[in-house]
């Protein structure tokens, strides 16, 4: 229960693409993943407390939509999804997690590092 990449150091105001390979094999409905980007100042617990709640959509929850920088799908295993985003211009420390309940708990965690 782990990204393979745990960090990631990008130069402010880069466009990068990130790609996310689930390895698995379970469905997403039950082992799925997804890679969240979340804004610096974002209230990681109340973020997760939220996506709880947002199977709907996928378990990032709108409510919370201010505290997320970009984000992929939810995949199940043997998917993969890209997303194309602008990296912060303000160097620092960006929490990125998997928001499918319990996963960012038990490791599914990571920091992109800008500067
Ligand atoms: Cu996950």
């Amino acid at each position: 229960m782990a990204f393979s990449v745990t960090r990631l150091e990008v130069a402010p105001g880069e466009v990068i693409r990130l790609k996310l390979v689930n390895l698995g094999s379970a469905p997403k409905e039950a082992m799925g993943h997804n890679w969240v980007l979340l804004r610096g100042g974002a209230d990681e617990a109340a973020f997760l407390k939220a996506a709880l709640g947002a199977k709907a959509t996928d378990y990032v929850p709108s409510s919370r939509a201010g505290d997320v920088i970009a984000h992929t799908k939810l995949i199940g295993g043997g998917g993969s999804d890209a997303v194309v985003f602008t990296v912060p211009a303000a160097p620092g420390d960006y929490v990125y997690l998997c928001s499918f309940p319990a996963h960012c708990q038990l490791g599914m965690r990571g920091v992109l590092v800008v500067r």
